[in-house]
């Protein structure tokens, strides 16, 4: 090897290593990961118990599945009838497992909405090889039994800086008709470099709630993140719950700007596909697709914004994660129009009936 060709091998090495590896924040509702044991200090989890356990209880568990639902309907036939077993239960999470590992490499830092509890996240990151994801934040503070129990839970490969910390949303003026809903998870980790970086995982309340209530929750987090100071690098994901519809309007336009929130414009384009969430069938929002899942970053992070610090997020890479056939069906009369499968309990099939959203952050400087 001539002398010029080791040269510039040692400055490739050199350019290479100064550069830290692409890091890649995924967000996923992996929609009711529920365990199958009974906590007692929440009637909402008692549909996701096993078949023969409900049978045992016999008309007391009907008159509790029949004063949950009032309505009746397919909530309540579901506390009635669903098993979700050890088995099914397993499925699941083999199910969720199978889609991170057709991704290639996992993501550094994974926002789960719809996580019952920590041992739900245990058992997850359990099917993995071991050291996969060695910090789990799991806090289990929402509400319970208004709001059904389920969490965010965030688990990264990233150390944590300080001590998670679950922020209680005050609906204010808007308290009657918002009830209760999931806590915003803050949860600050240490980037390569030694950089903080703050993620608030959320999941706002869903379209059965006034518009309100997700603005109101939309205002908290970006106070939050404004309090981190400027400059600051600070991501928020999970699941938004704002419909296309919403997320074209001037409506989301206002709240991402005077909250000072970077997006990519994929997100608030249409109600057309893509997007990581479908609508079906109803009176205005037939087969619309919507982003409802989100990743949204700081100034401090904004590729457009000046900054000391080593780290943006490259916002152009913003997609869906559908790498596994487990997520994708076809409408039921098989005409080929496609949506994301949520997991069956029956036939084991399915995932969940989001697709993840994903971002990755890379260096602003070599060195
Ligand atoms: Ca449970
Ligand atoms: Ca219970
Ligand atoms: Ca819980």
């Amino acid at each position: 090897m001539t002398a010029w060709k080791i040269a510039v091998g040692l400055l490739f090495a050199f350019v290479s290593s100064a550069h830290a590896a692409p890091l890649q924040v995924m967000s996923w509702n992996v929609e009711n990961l529920f365990d199958t044991a009974d906590d007692a200090d929440n009637p909402q989890d008692d549909t996701y118990l096993p078949l023969a356990v409900k049978q045992q209880r016999g008309q007391a568990h009907i008159d509790h599945c029949n004063e949950l639902n009032p309505g009746g309907g397919f909530f309540r036939d579901q506390c009635l009838q669903l098993d979700w077993s050890d088995a099914v239960y397993q499925t699941k999470l083999t199910r969720i497992i199978d889609v991170l590992f057709s991704m290639g490499s996992l993501p550094d830092i994974l926002v789960l909405p719809e996580t019952e509890n920590k041992q739900v996240v245990d058992d997850l990151v359990a099917k993995l090889p071991a050291g996969s994801f060695p910090t789990v934040v799991a806090l289990d503070s929402s509400d319970e039994p208004i709001s059904r129990g389920i969490d965010v839970a965030i688990i990264s490969k990233l150390p944590l800086v300080g001590s998670p910390i679950a922020h209680k949303v005050n609906f204010a003026g808007d308290s009657d008709e918002c009830g209760a809903t999931r806590d915003i998870v803050e949860a600050t980790f240490a980037l390569p470099n030694g950089d903080p970086l703050t993620v608030l995982g959320v999941h706002l309340p869903s379209q059965g709630n006034p518009q309100e209530c997700r603005i109101r929750v939309f205002q908290q987090l970006s106070d939050i993140s404004a309090g981190k100071g400027p400059g600051a690098l600070v991501l928020t994901a999970g699941d938004f719950n704002f419909d296309c519809t919403e997320l074209t309007s001037a409506l989301y336009d206002r709240l991402t700007q005077r909250g000072n929130w970077y997006l990519s414009p994929v997100i608030t384009a249409s109600c057309n596909a893509p997007g990581s969430s479908k609508f079906l069938d109803g009176l205005t929002s037939w087969n619309t697709w919507s982003y409802l899942d989100q990743i949204l970053v700081s100034p401090g992070l904004s590729a457009t914004q000046p900054s000391v610090m080593n780290w943006f997020a490259d916002l152009g890479s913003f997609q869906t994660v559908v790498v596994h056939a487990q997520q994708i069906m076809v409408d039921k009369q098989d005409k080929g129009f496609v949506e994301p499968r949520r997991f069956d309990p029956k036939t084991g099939l399915g995932v969940t009936d989001h697709w993840p959203v994903l971002v990755r952050l890379l260096n602003r400087r070599g060195s």
